[in-house]
């Protein structure tokens, strides 16, 4: 018998978008945003109920917790719940990632950490546009920091929609290179992309990701960051 699940029992759900379709416009247009959230986020959000339905011990788990403790799900649903929680956790990341007030740079500790680690604002930029461009196939890019006390800044790209604290680093800032992201408008030219999305970054949520990083080397913290955060 298939179970179904009607949307009040359904553990997970598509967040709201933080802004309209069209706020980020000419940036990102409207079209590719009532796509990519509204139907690629939201078929994240339903493969992951679906792989779960038979397995009500697994509703209580948040999505991040699924994607970091893959080895202790049955086999049978590993690799769906491993594409279909990172798809969730990583663009609810990216829909805050970005705001119809942004661009400009971050000030604060994280433009000091920033300016330390990359020698200045614009090689970091630099080096998140060719982590981006040279990625293949599909996957993010990511500015992170390390887990371990007093981690440093890194850029890095996950492939297909691994999340970095997969790979022990705290995501602050993410875009995504799938071509779902960009190929209405930018078509094949991924750079291009790229580069024209700094207009649209949300520094202030990078800037709280990463006071709220501080916490992070402490498991049993009651602030350590995936404890409470569902993304
Ligand atoms: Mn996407």
């Amino acid at each position: 018998m298939i179970e179904v699940l009607t949307p009040v029992e359904q553990k997970h759900h598509l967040p709201a978008l933080p802004y309209p379709h069209a706020a980020l416009e000419p940036y990102i247009d409207a079209r590719t945003m009532q796509l990519h959230h509204g139907e690629h986020h939201a078929r994240y959000v339903a493969e992951l109920n679906g792989a779960l339905a038979p397995f009500p011990d697994l509703r209580s788990k948040s999505a991040l917790w699924l994607l970091l403790n893959l080895r202790k799900l049955p086999a049978e649903i590993r690799v769906a719940v491993h594409a279909s929680a990172g798809g969730h956790v990583n663009h609810g990341l990216l829909w805050q990632a970005m705001s119809p007030t942004g661009g400009g740079v971050p000030l604060g500790p994280l433009g000091d950490a920033i300016a330390r680690d990359f020698g200045s604002f614009n090689q970091f930029k630099a080096r998140f546009d060719e982590a981006g461009a040279g990625l293949r196939g599909s996957g993010w890019v990511w500015l992170a920091r390390a887990l371990e006390k007093g981690g440093g800044l890194e850029v890095l790209t996950t492939q297909g929609h691994d999340h970095p604290l997969m790979h022990g680093r705290f995501p602050l800032l993410v875009n995504d290179l799938w071509e779902h992201a960009y190929y209405l408008k930018h078509e094949n030219r991924r750079s291009e992309y790229l580069a024209g999305w700094w207009p649209v970054v949300n520094w202030p949520e990078a800037a709280r990701r990463y006071e709220r990083s501080e916490h992070s080397t402490d498991e049993k913290s009651p602030r350590f960051p995936w404890t409470k955060q569902p993304f």
